[in-house]
């Protein structure tokens, strides 16, 4: 048993490949595939299978969060702005906003990267894979979710949507509207790249415990048997499922070959511009490729990609213009007034 209350292998499984494909826990997802298309350098290559990127519902909520927010961190309109402001707790609780999240989780990455870069505080939950307790206030099982003054919006893209309006609104120097390249962009990132992560970091069965050590410091709230035990089993099983499924339903024959082209296909489409958003500031592609890549630091795939693509370059440029997180992990004093700290009914 990998968990306890009857949380086995099998629910190992669910967890590390999380529902409708996309990735899961061990976060780094899984997914589709496409042909790099040599067309047109400007678009992203055509996915061969999608995954929607949902469009549930959310709320109106944020309604007024960002432009009533008196402590927002401000960054002066800078040049691919090294805007290193921290956010305090005390600021981060006063925007409203905590994302239950999967720290490896490229989805989650997407919404704090956007958080990030925007200088928009918030504060975080640890959702612990196994048995998702923090989840407990909703029936979606899946991260990122975001409360937005206690209001509840599920999915990377419903919530990216949400805060790029409450940016534009704010009048934020920031903002600036997304071209339909860009969007193209965007959308490549849920339905291709980021399904390329686990057929990557779990490509051999030494990555693949490498990637387990990794996820299991980052993010597990585990006892040290259930650690051992994710460890290996999570491990072998992340290697094979890759391997024997994800790879063939997704038409990924060379996970690390394809990758370098995939993302060196986004390089490629920058052309002379210093990032997607054709401005000295990176957009919402930017930030979302970012992301993507982004959550691979610190694996073999990581290096292997910057070695291997023309990206280093851009991904440096883009990860100082993030600059240092805006978000924190909820205080106790934070945590008692969440939901999931709240009795059930
Ligand atoms: N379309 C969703 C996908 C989110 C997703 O698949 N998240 C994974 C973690 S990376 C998940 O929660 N899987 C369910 C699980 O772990 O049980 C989004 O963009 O937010």
């Amino acid at each position: 048993m990998l968990g306890g209350g009857g949380v086995g292998l099998r629910r190992a499984v669910v967890m590390l490949v999380g529902g409708g494909g996309a990735v899961a826990t061990a976060s780094l997802a899984v997914n589709p595939s496409f042909s790099i298309s040599s067309s047109s350098p400007s678009s992203p290559p055509a996915a061969s299978s999608s995954s929607s990127s949902s469009s549930s519902s959310s709320s109106s909520v944020l309604s007024s969060w960002w432009s009533s927010f008196p402590n927002k961190v401000s960054c002066e309109e800078a040049v691919a702005s090294n805007c290193n402001t921290p956010a305090s707790p005390a600021q981060a609780s006063s925007s409203g906003l905590v994302l239950y999240q999967y720290a490896p989780c490229p989805f989650c990455n997407k919404v704090r990267v956007f958080m990030d870069y925007h200088r928009i505080p918030y504060a975080k939950v640890e959702v612990e894979p196994l048995r998702k307790k923090q989840l407990n206030f909703t029936d979606y099982k899946k991260v990122p979710v975001l409360l937005a003054d206690g209001t509840q919006i599920n999915d990377s893209a419903v919530i990216l949507a949400q805060l790029t309006e409450r940016v534009k609104a704010s009048g934020s120097p920031h903002y600036r509207d997304t071209t339909e390249e860009e969007q193209r962009w965007i959308k490549w990132v849920d339905d291709r790249l980021v399904h390329l992560l686990p057929s990557n970091i779990y490509r051999t069965m030494s990555e693949s415990l490498q990637s387990f050590d990794y996820l299991l410091n980052a993010s597990f709230q585990f006892t040290p048997t259930e650690r051992t035990m994710a460890r290996y089993s999570g491990a072998v099983i992340m290697y094979l499922l890759c391997k024997l499924k994800l790879n063939k339903k997704y038409g990924i024959q060379d996970p690390r070959q394809e990758i370098y082209q995939d993302v060196d296909s986004f390089i490629n489409a920058l052309g002379e511009r210093e990032f997607m958003s054709g401005t000295y500031k990176p957009g919402s592609a930017d930030l979302a490729v970012y992301a993507a890549i982004n959550s691979l630091e610190g694996l073999e795939s990581f290096d292997d990609v910057m070695k291997n693509t023309q990206a280093a370059t851009w991904y440096q440029r883009t990860k100082a213009a993030v600059g240092l997180s805006t978000g924190h992990y909820a205080t106790d004093e934070e945590a008692a007034g969440l939901p999931h700290m709240q009795p059930t009914p």
